[in-house]
């Protein structure tokens, strides 16, 4: 089954995906969500996602994720309305939901992320596409994203990858720090008392990928760190080689504290790691046989 495309992998098309070549109503992109013009075959969508993520969530998706999904105006029927979600966080974390075409420009991403606004796509994937996404559409964006904003550590983590974004397009570092934000927000992992978590939206949202992370021998599953995970590059069209394990969602707090500046100098001239590699220095949860993606290069 074809794999979810994540936003992140819009590093390579720098914001611009295939399709939303016309130019932005607003200098922020933004765009009312026009939640009264979905149609039923959209909510229908909608709902055939839920429904499947939900059967398969409960045990994998940690439980901070569990709990900002059931204080928030997110159902089964309906795609959401951003101005509900906003008003639901604004209150608990200080975020915001907008509507977007799809990808947007880097700088205007980190832009929105720097002041606490999420941009989510206001667009949802056709029934034929279901596990197979150019660009990410509001199942990704809401379903995936926005519960864990519901978390003060998250909340804080987020804003200050904004904040980062727009200092390492000047540094010139960004491909490192979309790594840190790869691993992390779209596909990292948390140690929970009672097991391996999902924290990641990327994952959340994947039907394949939720089982694939947790339960498949293949891929590696490391203890983070953030100085190995900058040089580690990552698969945009498949599931990933290796998931990065924190111990709990607080530790992305003390990254969201410290000065990436020095870390970004020390990675500069380093060697950087395929995203199937295990390192002596690695602490592992699990290693992987690798033998998906090894089936898949047989092709
Ligand atoms: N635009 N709408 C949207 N959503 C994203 O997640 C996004 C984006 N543009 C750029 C981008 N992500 C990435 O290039 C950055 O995370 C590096
Ligand atoms: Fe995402």
């Amino acid at each position: 089954m074809l794999r979810q495309l994540n936003q992140s992998q819009a590093p390579q098309k720098h914001g611009l995906a295939a399709g939303t070549d016309q130019r932005p109503e607003r200098p922020d992109w933004t765009i009312d969500q026009g939640w009264d013009t979905y149609t039923a075959q959209e909510h229908a969508v909608w709902k055939t996602l839920f429904e499947r993520q939900s059967r398969l969530l409960p045990g994998r998706a940690c439980d901070p994720f569990v709990h900002g999904m059931s204080e928030l105006p997110i159902g089964s029927d309906q795609i959401p309305d951003f101005r509900r979600l906003s008003d639901t966080l604004l209150k608990r974390t200080g975020w915001q939901v907008v509507a977007v075409p799809g990808l947007v420009p880097d700088e205007v991403f980190f832009e929105h992320l720097a002041n606490r606004r999420f941009p989510a796509g206001h667009f949802i994937r056709k029934p034929q596409q279901l596990d197979y996404l150019e660009e990410p559409d509001v199942f990704h964006d809401v379903f995936g994203h926005v519960p864990l904003l519901m978390n003060p550590a998250i909340a804080d983590y987020i804003q200050a990858y904004g904040q980062g974004g727009l200092r390492a397009q000047k540094l010139g570092v960004l491909d490192k720090l979309a790594r840190v934000y790869w691993y992390t927000v779209e596909f990292g992992l948390v140690q929970q008392k009672d097991g391996l978590r999902i924290y990641g939206a990327g994952i959340a949202s994947s039907a394949t990928e939720s089982v694939f992370s947790l339960d498949d021998t293949s891929p590696n599953r490391l203890r983070f760190d953030v100085e190995r995970v900058m040089r580690t590059r990552y698969r945009i069209d498949d599931f990933q080689e290796t998931y990065f394990v924190i111990g709990d969602l607080d530790e992305l707090l003390d990254l969201a504290r410290i000065d990436f500046a020095p870390l970004y100098e020390r990675a500069m001239g380093q060697p950087e790691f395929e995203p199937g590699d295990v390192l002596p220095t690695d602490r592992v949860v699990t290693r992987g046989t690798g033998r998906y993606h090894a089936a898949k290069r047989r092709g």
